[in-house]
């Protein structure tokens, strides 16, 4: 049976176009593993790239909360969101069709030392303000009230200008009226990324996205990951080791150092002091999400 929905302003694709555009989900158009399934790359006959994103046939997520899940992400239209351009809904498939990102995630920049010098500082700070202003938007608009629950470099993805957008919404949980959270046996996210609270305690809220937010910071000013730093010499993982800098007063020792000679120190000092800012283990102590585009923006004053 085909799906479709009345209330949905989205289009609906047919299972055999799709298999067509990703040569039938074929290894060489996988792009890789998704929060809920394989991710390939499809082509339609206009030239149009797409995303593709196939709900593994395991996933839990029956109909309707896949078009609750649908539903939501359709609203979602911000420059630094990824776009989906439609849905699938036949015999046992449920898929997703995204806008294709050409310039992979910015997983693949700050995996090791060599590919992090790609991102020279003025694309480093643009690709920060624009993850701030998408989790602004999905945090703040009053149709949405949006949690992600899974902020981390594999869910950024870069257009061909280096625009980052925020992707994979799968585990995204929106909130309503005046309530900013909530408590969750079924911790889902990604470890080195979850804030405390979350991790130990199931509590999510709009300030744990902003603690992986403020990782994300950190890992695209050091060009260095957070998980995996515990390499010989550093004893401590990335958070550690950058409120030890800031604590010794040379916080600029956690960025590499061709960056530091291309860049206005003043905005490295600020990505850096916001980033430990959303990183503190009190919720009530991390900064919202508009307070951290104001402070991005040189606007907003930063605490001693
Ligand atoms: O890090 P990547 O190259 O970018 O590998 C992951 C993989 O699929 C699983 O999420 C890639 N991916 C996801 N969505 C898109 C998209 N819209 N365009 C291009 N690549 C995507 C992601």
């Amino acid at each position: 049976i085909s799906h479709q929905d009345e209330d949905l302003d989205l289009p609906h694709y047919d299972f055999t176009t799709l298999a067509k555009a990703t040569n039938n989900f074929s290894f060489t158009n996988f792009l890789g593993e998704g929060g809920f399934g394989p991710v390939y790359k499809g082509v339609f006959n206009d030239g149009q790239e797409i995303a593709v994103k196939r709900l593994s046939k395991e996933s839990r997520q029956g109909l309707d909360e896949f078009m609750n899940e649908v539903k939501c992400i359709a609203q979602l239209q911000h420059r630094n969101l990824v776009k989906l351009l439609g849905y699938c809904i036949q015999q046992d498939e449920k898929i997703l069709i995204y806008e294709y990102m050409p310039k992979k995630s910015l997983d693949f920049y700050i995996n090791d030392q060599k590919q992090s010098k790609l991102l020279d500082w003025p694309k480093r700070i643009h690709i920060i303000n624009g993850i701030s202003r998408g989790l602004l938007y999905l945090h703040q608009d009053s149709r949405l009230r949006i949690i992600h629950r899974d902020l981390k470099p594999s869910n950024i993805l870069l257009d061909d200008e280096m625009n980052p957008k925020i992707s994979d919404f799968g585990m995204a949980r929106s909130f309503g009226g005046n309530e900013t959270g909530a408590n969750t046996k079924r911790v889902v996210g990604t470890y080195g990324y979850m804030s405390p609270e979350y991790a130990i305690d199931g509590l999510f809220s709009i300030k744990s996205d902003v603690f992986s937010f403020g990782v994300l910071v950190l890992e695209i000013v050091s060009g260095k990951r957070n998980r995996g730093f515990n390499h010989p010499g550093h004893q401590l993982n990335l958070l550690g080791h950058a409120w030890k800098l800031f604590k010794e007063g040379k916080p600029l020792e956690l960025v590499d150092n061709l960056v530091v000679e291309t860049c206005n120190l003043t905005e490295v000092m600020r990505s850096i002091h916001v980033g430990l800012l959303c990183v503190q283990h009190s919720p009530e102590d991390r900064p919202s999400m508009s307070t951290v585009v104001l402070m991005l923006s040189g606007e907003g004053t930063l605490p001693q």
